[in-house]
């Protein structure tokens, strides 16, 4: 990392409420003192006989993330994101995805449990002027999912140009245990993204290259894209629900005074148990909800603490800002004015999370994570500077992603573990398609209680070992994979990721 963009990191500091937020100095003449979090708008599809039905379209715009200096950029029913697609558990679902770029691009129902023909994987590529149009059930826990493109070398880009937005499911189970759940208010979905931005505005995306090797970083942090965001608490508790929707730094996040929060819920599920902690990692792709409590008049922010890739340190690659970092930097202010309703209590227990026994699983896979020289790959890839790794090869099992072969056939309603070794000096947040998982071990070390529930994406460390448990459900096959990967997406448009058949 640059002294430069370290300087620019160091100065986004949350040294106390309403600290700034500071931007790359070309655009610091503009920047706001704080602005509003803005909020996906919730769309709660429309009902035609029985299905709901969700018009999404990708569309470019420019969006005025500095004013006076528009970026163009990829959202979905909007200039940058998306709406907040809300649906329950149970719900027959129809998505009518229109793509109103000049561009081929996907959209993946990150976290979903659906065919793999619905999938939204680089496979479902959906042509400039088509509408692609799949259709499938809501067969999930309550949870934070996510919707993003997933184009072939290209996830990287789509996904930082704005095409992204979140999936919000709900269910009676989580309903009934009386945590904040009014959207907006109380209950409140946060995007976290980082981007670099070019003096006229641009944005900034693959221009040198540690981004090839390291994961793409920004130095300005958005939230629901919006910069230097603030957010006005009108309840002593508020619920946050986070997504890690950066292509590929890692957020450590706490609060500013140092009190610790409660964390309710992972990736796809809420927890059996709401876990106090100082701080939660978040992965790219990785979500959590965390409950805060805070008293009226007061001034708070969400912040960043340094990474130490979990308890590994700063690895080989740590002088370039690889396995872990000390950035700390404000993320959101947070502020109180008078507060409505008084603290309310936290069920002891949440909810019967899934989870399967190890002797029950049939098999061990083994996904042995590497980066190494590509030789002369490069050409016959068809990657550019902006796909490959110049000269590195991103892999799986030694192998780099192709569209053609099935690296895996799992049976069908088979458990199975699957084991995931780093044999790198980076960190990687491993993400498998089609289900959901349970955390095992890691280095044969339990997972703590804050991995107590459903995941799809898991963070593995340089040199460590993480094993997951799941079972192979529903929507056999042979002719269409679902993919696994790891969710820096730079990585992943450079080739560590696979292609799973279920049979
Ligand atoms: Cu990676």
């Amino acid at each position: 990392m640059s002294m430069n963009r370290r300087t620019v990191l160091t100065g986004m500091l949350a040294a106390g409420a309403g600290a700034l937020v500071r931007a790359p100095r070309a655009l610091s003449d503009t920047v706001p003192s704080s602005r509003t979090l803005s909020i996906p708008p919730l769309d709660n599809g429309r009902m035609e006989a029985g299905t709901r039905v969700f018009d999404l379209s990708l569309q470019a715009g420019n969006t005025e993330f500095f004013s006076g200096r528009p970026t163009p950029t990829i959202g979905v029913n909007g200039s940058f994101l998306g709406p907040t697609v809300r649906v329950r558990a149970g719900d027959a679902i129809g998505m009518r995805v229109t793509n109103a770029l000049d561009i081929a691009s996907t959209l993946h129902w990150h976290g979903l449990h659906v065919p793999a023909q619905a999938d939204g994987g680089p496979h479902q590529v959906i042509a400039p002027g088509a509408t692609w149009s799949p259709s499938f059930q809501i067969r999930q826990k309550a949870g934070l999912f996510w919707y993003h493109a997933h184009m072939m070398h290209r996830t990287g880009a789509q996904v930082n140009a704005g095409l992204a937005g979140l999936i919000l499911v709900e269910d009676d189970e989580a309903a009934s245990l009386g945590l904040p759940n009014e959207y907006g208010v109380d209950d409140i979905p946060l995007v976290i993204q980082d981007r670099r931005f070019r003096a006229d505005g641009r944005f900034d995306y693959m221009s040198a290259m540690p981004d090839l090797m390291m994961g793409f970083k920004g130095d300005v942090i958005l939230v629901n894209g919006t910069v230097a965001p603030e957010l006005m608490l009108r309840r002593r508790r508020t619920r946050l629900r986070l997504l890690n929707g950066s292509n590929s730094r890692i957020y450590n996040i706490a609060r500013s005074d140092g009190r610790s929060v409660h964390q309710i819920a992972s990736d796809g599920s809420l927890l059996t148990r709401a876990v106090e902690r100082r701080a939660v990692r978040l992965g790219p792709g990785e979500r959590a909800e965390i409950l805060i409590d805070v008293e009226p008049d007061s001034r708070l922010a969400l912040i960043s603490l340094p990474d130490d890739a979990g308890g590994r340190g700063p690895g080989m690659m740590g002088m370039m800002g690889g396995g872990g970092n000390d950035e700390r930097f404000q993320i959101l202010a947070l502020r109180a004015g008078r507060l409505e309703g008084s603290e309310t209590r936290l069920p002891a227990r949440l909810i019967e999370v899934p989870s399967w026994e190890v002797r029950k699983a049939e098999r061990t896979r083994t996904f042995v994570l590497g980066m190494g020289m590509m030789g002369g790959m490069m050409g016959g890839m068809g990657m550019g500077m902006r796909g490959g790794m110049g000269g590195m090869a991103m892999t799986i099992n030694g192998k780099s992603m192709d569209m053609a072969r099935i690296d895996e056939k799992v049976p069908l309603g088979a458990t199975e573990i699957w084991e995931i070794r780093n044999a790198t000096p980076l960190s990687h947040p491993f993400h498998i398609h089609d289900i959901q998982f349970r955390v095992l071990d890691r280095d044969s070390v339990p997972a703590g209680p804050h991995e107590h529930g459903l995941k799809d994406t898991v963070m593995v460390d340089p040199g460590e070992t993480v094993r997951v448990i799941t079972q192979f459900t529903d929507f056999a096959d042979p002719n269409r994979p679902y993919m696994y990967h790891c969710h820096i997406l730079e990585h992943e448009d450079a080739g560590m990721m696979g292609q799973f058949v279920v049979v």
